[in-house]
């Protein structure tokens, strides 16, 4: 298992910039790149400097900034690309072509000689580059295996740092992954890299499965944005490693995973999901009483990731007929109001009655724990109506 001490190679600045809402300016990319180093990400993948004359001169500026992770840049199999990546100073280029029967017959039209051939090519001038080579079978999944380990044994022997397997289309599950990935741990002395799209919601899954079986580095981006519906998400990614260990991913700076998916959100103009790992609003709100007053006891009954460890805080949801009256109890405690038991569980019923009517918010749970503490004003026929001293219902 190589969870100990894998990498992440967060992409969001090129599979991220193939999801349909990105544009990204240089300012933005700069802000991005910064942040991810900032959070400890090892490498940053960078969008081909083939792709557009800002494209290229992004690279080349980010390349310069001198960060701590490692800057990369994708291109396809080809001496020219490789080139124009090498001349932007990145650290390493990763280089891709097709392998399935698909790609070859539809896309590129070369047969598994001739990717062999341009591959040695590519990689033996790479070598001379003093640049990380990594190289990478698109659509692996679906691809020959026998094909994919003549190809991956060739660019093994001439000494490539890492071999990528990628799940282009998402169709991969994670015993096909895990199996996959320890067959080519056996072949190849490279490291092993696997990119995994998320169109069957696997992503995740297999990119644990890939660590599992001997996988040394998983390609993520930011909320999971890239072409179609994505790919793993780093969030998801380091939730999935911290459940196992929370020590495996400490070498990250968790606290900041909220600001990076709340950059990301905006700038590609949606929401964070609310059922998104760690950062969804939802993803430390407990509410059944039986959930609540367990949590309350022990949080680590109904959470497997600690709040605190990524900056943010649990929320106990009280206004609601499945509260618990250990729930009231603690609104209670923390509006500072000594009740006792009698009459939280009095106040419980009420709220369960009231909830029973019509939705309930925070505020009418507490006007009543606050009319309970205060009966006798209430009923004073010149004491204010209750409502006017209240704070307005959300
Ligand atoms: C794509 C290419 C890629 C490349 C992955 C890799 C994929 O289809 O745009 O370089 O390992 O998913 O195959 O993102
Ligand atoms: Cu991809």
């Amino acid at each position: 298992m190589s969870l100990e001490k894998f990498s992440i190679i967060d992409s969001t600045l090129r599979e991220g910039e193939q999801f349909v809402n990105a544009f990204f300016t240089t300012e933005q990319k700069i802000r991005i790149a910064t942040l991810l180093d900032a959070f400890g990400a090892e490498y940053i993948e960078l969008t081909t400097p083939c792709a557009s004359p800002q494209s290229e001169r992004d690279c080349a500026a980010i390349a310069k900034l001198g960060l701590k992770t490692k800057t990369l840049t994708h291109t396809r199999c080809h001496l020219d690309d490789v080139k124009i990546a090498v001349d932007t100073g990145v650290n390493g280029v990763d280089v891709v072509i097709g392998t399935s029967s698909k790609l070859r017959d539809f896309s590129h039209g070369k047969s598994i000689n001739q990717i062999i051939d341009l591959a040695g090519g590519v990689l033996e001038y790479l070598k001379k580059q003093n640049v990380e080579m990594r190289f990478s079978t698109e659509d692996t999944l679906r691809s020959d295996p026998e094909d994919l380990f003549r190809v991956y044994e060739a660019v093994d022997k001439i000494g490539v740092n890492r071999v990528g397997i990628a799940d282009t289309v998402g169709i991969g599950n994670p015993r096909q992954i895990f199996n996959l990935v320890s067959e080519l741990r056996r072949r190849v002395k490279a490291d092993i890299e696997f990119h995994g799209h998320n169109d069957t919601g696997c992503a995740i899954a297999n990119s644990f499965a890939a660590l599992e079986a001997g996988a040394t580095h998983i390609d993520t981006t930011i909320l999971g944005i890239g072409e179609r519906n994505g790919i793993t998400s780093l969030g998801g990614l380091v939730a999935r490693v911290y459940s196992i260990n929370p020590a495996y991913v400490a070498k990250y700076r968790l606290p900041l995973l909220m600001h990076l998916d709340q950059t990301v959100a905006q700038l590609v103009n949606v929401d964070i999901p609310f059922n998104n790992y760690i950062t969804g609003f939802s993803a430390f709100t407990h509410k059944a009483g039986i959930h609540t007053k367990a949590v309350l006891n022990n949080p680590e009954t109904y959470e497997v990731l600690k709040p605190e460890d990524f900056g943010l805080t649990r929320y106990i949801h009280i206004a609601h007929r499945l509260t618990g009256w250990n729930a009231i109890r603690y609104r209670a405690d923390q509006l500072g109001l000594e009740l006792t038991d009698d009459e939280i569980r009095k106040i419980t019923e009420e709220v369960k009655t009231m909830a029973d009517l019509h939705p309930l918010t925070l505020d009418e749970v507490d006007s009543l724990l606050h009319s309970m503490r205060n009966p006798r004003i209430e009923n004073e026929s010149d004491a204010q109506p209750e409502t006017e001293s209240l704070p307005e219902a959300a």
